[in-house]
């Protein structure tokens, strides 16, 4: 388990990225699964506000590339934005990287840890869970605006900071890996549904990447992570006003992105409940979702990108859930845990999920066929 830094050094930290105005406050914020978060308060009132972060080195091996790619990204969208500015009243906002006195774009403090800044989007906040149709909708949107945003950003501008993430194949492969490489298996009831959960699904692992191999699928610039929480939203108006963590963006499939948008909003008890055998799908907000979503696609997604989206809905699901047993079985070593089963426990609310959007294939589909 990643143990919490205490919060007196951190002061020291934050002043590198805030050299002129003294700190005022700095407390842990939001709730992710790998990187150490804080929001700092300034001096300097409300433009002074910034979200500090301490990158997992163990997942992150090159944090300087992580910067790299979200430079260019943020540069990208914003200069976007200032030659084909959005319809007037149409609040977006980029995350700002927050330079250090000498010009760095992070820090390296004396036990070698990587920080870095990034300013704080005021008058807005994120929700752990979707809280109505509207909501759905504006958090499809904002994905098809960001997914938009990006498409004339040619994915070989970003690095690949992190090999095999949102590779479906690759986490099955590492799964079995670390089944060979443990003495016996567990033996719960619950960890025995988890293993013949993926046995029974093997097959699926590989739909997008031979979708992808086949030239069905383009690769694209992709966000990594557009999970629930990490879409922000105008405090006054209730619109999605930014995609924040761009910490995982890579060339990729859209597709990765969209599933795990679903699979995180239309689950209501959310990715932490202990109620994992009451965890559904709820359809009415994936729709709501995606039609927002597409309403920002038009111009980029293809017949082929529509014929693979039911996939990526069950997939990504699926996916996270065989990530985070994995991690279970290999002794808790990628996602910060609050106790030993906890990682079992988030893996089996995915593993409902998908089987929950298994059981409402039938109409998933026809939704999507009359989406088109
Ligand atoms: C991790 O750390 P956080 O919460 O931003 C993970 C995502 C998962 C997510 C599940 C780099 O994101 O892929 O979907 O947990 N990020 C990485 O909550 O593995
Ligand atoms: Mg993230």
């Amino acid at each position: 388990m990643i143990s919490e830094p205490a919060l007196d050094p951190l002061v020291a930290i934050a002043r590198q990225f805030s050299p002129r105005a003294a700190i005022d406050r700095l407390q842990p914020f939001g709730n992710g699964n790998i990187n150490d978060t804080f929001l700092v308060a300034t001096a300097a009132e409300r433009e002074g506000r910034f979200v500090l972060q301490r990158i997992n080195t163990q997942v992150f091996r090159q944090p300087q590339l992580v910067m790299q790619n979200m430079r260019t990204l943020t540069d990208h969208v914003r200069n976007r934005l200032a030659c084909d500015p959005l319809s007037p009243g149409c609040r977006w906002q980029v995350p700002k990287v927050i330079l250090t006195e000498e010009g760095q774009d992070h820090w390296i403090d004396e036990q070698g840890q990587f920080w870095r800044a990034i300013g704080f989007i005021e008058d807005s906040k994120t929700f752990d869970t979707i809280q109505d149709l509207d909501h759905a909708q504006e958090m499809g949107a904002a994905l098809g605006r960001f997914h938009d945003l990006v498409s004339d950003l040619p994915p070989d501008r970003l690095v690949d900071t992190l090999e095999g993430f949102h590779i479906t194949p690759s986490y099955l492969q590492v799964y079995d890996g670390v089944l060979a490489t443990r003495g016996s298996l567990p033996q719960s009831p619950e960890a025995n549904y988890c293993l013949q959960f993926v046995g029974d699904r093997r097959a699926l692992a590989t739909v997008l990447e031979n979708a992808k191999a086949k030239g069905k699928l383009p690769l694209r610039t992709m966000h990594g992570d557009p999970k629930v929480n990490n879409v922000m939203f105008d405090t006054a108006t209730r619109a999605a006003i930014s995609i924040i963590d761009l910490d995982t963006v890579k060339p990729g499939l859209v597709h990765y992105d969209i599933g795990d948008c679903l699979r995180s909003a239309c689950n209501l008890l959310g990715e932490e409940t202990e109620q994992w055998e009451s965890v559904q799908f709820e359809t009415d907000l994936g729709e709501a979702i995606l039609r927002g979503y597409l309403a920002q696609s038009g111009s980029f997604l293809t017949e082929n990108d529509y014929d693979y989206l039911y996939d990526a809905i069950r997939l990504l699901a699926f996916e996270l859930g065989l990530r985070f047993f994995t991690d279970y079985l290999a002794g808790n070593v990628y996602f910060k845990v609050k106790h030993p089963t906890h990682n079992l426990a988030r893996a089996l609310v995915q593993f409902k999920l998908a089987e929950s959007i298994e059981l409402q294939a039938p109409t998933l589909r026809t939704l999507l066929q009359d989406l088109r």
